[in-house]
């Protein structure tokens, strides 16, 4: 479903919304058409009642190797700022439906930064994640300083965002940045899988965790669970979580409405 010029639109699975960067001769190199045409994607997919989950894919070779340099080569202090470049940049982060990024290949610069934006990181094994804008003589610009550090630490991500230096898939799981590893040709049937799997879960609860799981890194953690125990609170209140607990007991199968 959907049309975009650089980004394809699937369904592989039911409730699952499939976007694979396609921008092949620059390595999904992100520009403001491709961003905006992710952002109008998760738009989409958080209005329909079919999806419950979005998985972000490129291809084996690349995920995306960052902002596109060729479109940034000429940019001066004032259309940067003035004309707020990159601004929707990270409005993915929007969406109340879970976000899976697969990564296959490079992940750099903007392009790990997409990536880290997702709610959950799947890697394939041969993939090449790093933030070497510093190699550009610039720095990171789309939360790399911010989401990298929180993930995985300050000396890791100043020793990475410093040096510039490639980091593997393995570090990646080894640091808590990535949730698995799969063989490349195996991450997107995996991703999808997962994402089939959250899918069928009660949409409300879903949407719910997403939220109080992103709270952590927002808010003390007295506050933080006091977030968490309102919103569960709430959810008392939702058809689904009656339904939830009653087909427990009465041993079947739950059947979800999403109220
Ligand atoms: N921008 C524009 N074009 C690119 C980019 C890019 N980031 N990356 C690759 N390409 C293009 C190449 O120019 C080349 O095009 P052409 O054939 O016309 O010359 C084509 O893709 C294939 O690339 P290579 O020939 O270089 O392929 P290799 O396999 O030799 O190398 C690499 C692959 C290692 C990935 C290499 O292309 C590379 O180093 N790319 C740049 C990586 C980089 O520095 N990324 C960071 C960019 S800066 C950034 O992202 C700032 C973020 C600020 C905010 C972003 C918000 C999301």
């Amino acid at each position: 479903a959907g049309s975009y010029e650089h980004l394809l639109v699937s369904k592989p699975a039911p409730g699952v919304r499939l976007l694979t960067l396609n921008r092949p001769k620059a390595l999904n190199a992100l520009n403001n058409a491709l961003v905006s045409e992710i952002n109008h994607a998760i738009t989409t997919a958080n209005q329909d009642k079919e999806i419950g989950a979005i998985v972000i894919t490129g291809s084996e070779r690349a995920f995306a190797a960052g902002a596109d340099i060729k479109a940034m080569k000429d940019l001066n202090f004032a259309k940067a700022y003035g004309g707020n470049f990159i601004s929707h940049w990270s409005d993915q982060i929007n969406s109340r439906k879970p976000i899976i990024a697969a990564v296959n290949g490079y992940a750099l610069g903007g392009g790990c930064e997409i990536a880290m934006m997702a709610d959950i990181l799947y890697a394939g094994d041969k993939a090449v994640f790093g933030q070497p804008e510093i190699k550009l003589g610039t720095m990171p610009g789309a939360g790399g300083t911010q989401r990298l550090t929180r993930a995985i630490g300050k000396v890791r991500a100043m020793e990475l965002i410093l040096t510039g230096r490639n980091f593997t898939a393995q570090e990646a799981f080894d640091w808590g940045l990535a949730a698995r590893v799969f063989p490349a040709e195996k991450l997107l049937d995996e991703a999808v899988k997962a994402a089939a799997e959250i899918a069928g879960n009660a949409p409300l609860a879903v949407m719910a965790c997403k939220d109080a799981v992103n709270q952590a890194f927002e808010s003390s953690l007295s506050t933080g669970v006091r977030y968490e125990r309102n919103i569960f609170y709430g959810l008392f209140g939702s058809e689904d979580r009656r339904e939830g607990m009653t087909a427990f007991v009465e041993k079947r199968k739950a059947e979800w409405k999403g109220e």
